[in-house]
């Protein structure tokens, strides 16, 4: 539980940005309170290199797939609120059942997220001996998706250590929050992991990049169409998805088109 309040701290300071995208840098370097056992230079010494090596090769992944940086951060928001930020999400099934990815809310996550940390851990281990755990990488990738995709810079405490076990599918599914939820069951979802409406709201948006299958939305037009949907915008995703089982994609947020080219959703 420890290393999970550190990583949710650094969930608090993407929201920071999130919700103006333009807020100054000032909230977003306030320096959170260090759990026992992480601190920021725990890597300082023995692996110098960790965070160039991270930035630079996301830097270069961003440059032709923008939205495997809202896949980055999915993942460290799915492994930290399933049993704490532990890298367990990374963690195939075994013969003692499915792994985490294997549970419905983690359908979702781009496996080439997956491949991207496992590539990052490769280079990491080769230039400092296997010290540095898959729960610091993948917090520092989701803190270098945002930074890189336009958000603020923020430090990462470290010295997460990695879980040997991976949460139960139904741990996993009780809980992630589920897409399909009322925005009042999603603040009692955040509430129960300490997080407010600003981080429901930010960690929503944060990783709002690309674009969404009909999967996602078409409960609310069929069989029915939900009255409240604003009309234009119903009739376009009706366009987009004209039966409930439609293979379509549309733009998760208006912003989306500007990266159109270079945004896939290729694994
Ligand atoms: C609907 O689609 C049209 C054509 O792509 C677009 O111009 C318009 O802004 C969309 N409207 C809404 C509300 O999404
Ligand atoms: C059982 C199953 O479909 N598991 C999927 C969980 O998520 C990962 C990553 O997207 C997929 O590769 C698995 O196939």
């Amino acid at each position: 539980m420890t290393s999970s309040s550190a990583s949710f701290i650094s969930l608090l300071l993407v929201s920071s940005f999130l919700l103006g995208s333009h807020l100054s840098l000032t909230s977003a370097q306030a320096t959170p309170p260090l759990v026992a056992g992480l601190s920021y230079d725990f890597h300082a010494t023995n692996c110098p290199s960790l965070e160039t090596t991270i930035r630079e090769y996301l830097r270069e992944i961003f440059s032709s797939d923008f939205g495997v940086a809202a896949g980055l951060l999915r993942v460290h928001f799915h492994d930290c609120f399933v049993q704490g930020c532990d890298g367990s999400v990374l963690l195939a099934g075994s013969a003692s059942g499915p792994g985490e990815q294997a549970a419905p809310p983690n359908l979702t996550l781009r496996p080439r997220a997956f491949v991207i940390i496992n590539e990052l851990r490769n280079r990491i281990h080769r230039a400092c001996g296997a010290i540095v755990s898959c729960a610091d990488i993948t917090a520092l990738c989701a803190r270098d998706a945002v930074f890189l995709t336009g958000g603020p810079d923020y430090r990462v405490p470290l010295g997460r250590r990695d879980g040997l076990t991976f949460a139960t599918r139904d741990a996993t599914i009780a809980n992630l929050p589920f897409f399909g939820s009322r925005v009042p069951t999603l603040i009692s979802d955040f509430a129960r992991k300490n997080l407010d409406v600003t981080d429901l709201v930010a960690l929503s948006g944060g990783h709002s990049i690309g674009r969404s299958n009909c999967v996602s939305f078409v409960g609310r037009l069929y069989p029915t169409r939900d009255p409240t949907l604003e009309t234009n915008f119903a009739n376009n995703l009706t366009r987009v998805c004209p039966t409930n089982t439609s293979p379509g994609l549309t733009a998760l947020d208006v912003r989306t088109p500007i990266y159109s080219t270079i945004n896939t959703l290729s694994t």
